[in-house]
């Protein structure tokens, strides 16, 4: 067991190391090419891991890329020592965006009253804004550390600012999914009230948990790995720390989003589920 969480925790400082290497300047390609175990430690006593999303503020902070006017995107950044893994809380984080304009981040507990802190800003998208790709990348400085985060330059991990209409427009699509994948789901399956919701690094136990309508469920989130949270879209279902239990009766048959509630890493985006509720 013991051996367990060592490789584990080898595995996160290593990844940690590529990732700030990956994101970082050439002064860090140069040092992690150096093979000496000492000179590696103490770069990295220098550097901050920050790691982070952006989600929209309507519907409850939903991870999101694509905004459009009248949407604020929220940037929710962690900084962590990349030896201890533990948030360092006096980092100063800022966000840099392609308008030129920089903003500093706050740190706090997001949502509020939730169990974790973290850097958040909220970036409102007004019609002044121009459409495309919104680039972005945050430093965070504490005394001579120093960390960067920059976005995967993949499509999905760029901010696009589209045109209300065209948000519009690519949302319907979506929806029809939502309603063919309900009326698939209900054939067939077992149910149980007890929904017991099991979090690791970065995923839930399932895909999908099946309940009936009208029936009161029982829900129990145990962490076995990280801090996470359950959120579930359209039932005002949620639970911000990594162990608990709530309870709650859906009325509606359908199928509902589960998010993690906790900001937890860089996976944070992945964690997703589903609560089907049948009749
Ligand atoms: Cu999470």
């Amino acid at each position: 067991m013991i051996k367990k969480k060592r490789s584990v925790l080898l595995g996160l400082l290593l990844s940690s190391a590529l990732i700030v290497g990956a994101c970082s300047s050439q002064e860090t390609s140069s040092t992690a090419k150096k093979t000496a175990n000492t000179e590696a430690k103490e770069a990295k006593s220098n550097l901050l891991m920050v790691s982070g999303d952006t989600v929209s503020e309507q519907g409850g902070c939903v991870l999101a890329s694509r905004f459009a006017a009248g949407d604020k995107i929220v940037f929710r950044m962690n900084a962590t020592d990349p030896n201890s893994n533990k948030q360092v809380e006096g980092a100063k984080l800022k966000l840099h965006l392609s308008t030129g304009e920089e903003l500093d981040m706050k740190y706090g507990e997001h949502p509020p009253g939730g169990d974790v802190k973290f850097w958040t800003v909220a970036y409102p998208v007004t019609e002044k804004t121009p459409t495309g790709t919104l680039e972005y990348y945050v430093t965070a400085e504490d005394g001579n550390r120093k960390g960067e985060f920059r976005p995967f330059n993949v499509a999905p991990s760029l901010l696009t600012i589209v045109d209300s209409k065209a948000k519009g427009a690519q949302a319907q699509p979506q929806e029809e999914k939502k309603e063919e994948a309900k009326a698939a789901d209900t054939a067939n399956i077992k149910t149980n009230q007890n929904v017991d919701i099991v979090a690791s690094n970065f995923k839930f136990n399932e895909d999908k948990y099946y309940v009936k309508a009208r029936q009161e469920v029982t829900l129990k989130l145990t962490s076995k790995e990280g801090s996470h949270g359950v959120m579930i879209e359209g039932l005002n279902v949620s639970l911000n720390k990594p162990n608990g239990t709530v309870k709650f009766t859906p009325d509606k048959p359908g199928e509902y989003k589960i998010h993690c509630s906790v900001f937890c890493g860089s996976g944070h985006g992945e964690m997703t589920a589903a609560l089907v509720v049948v009749e």
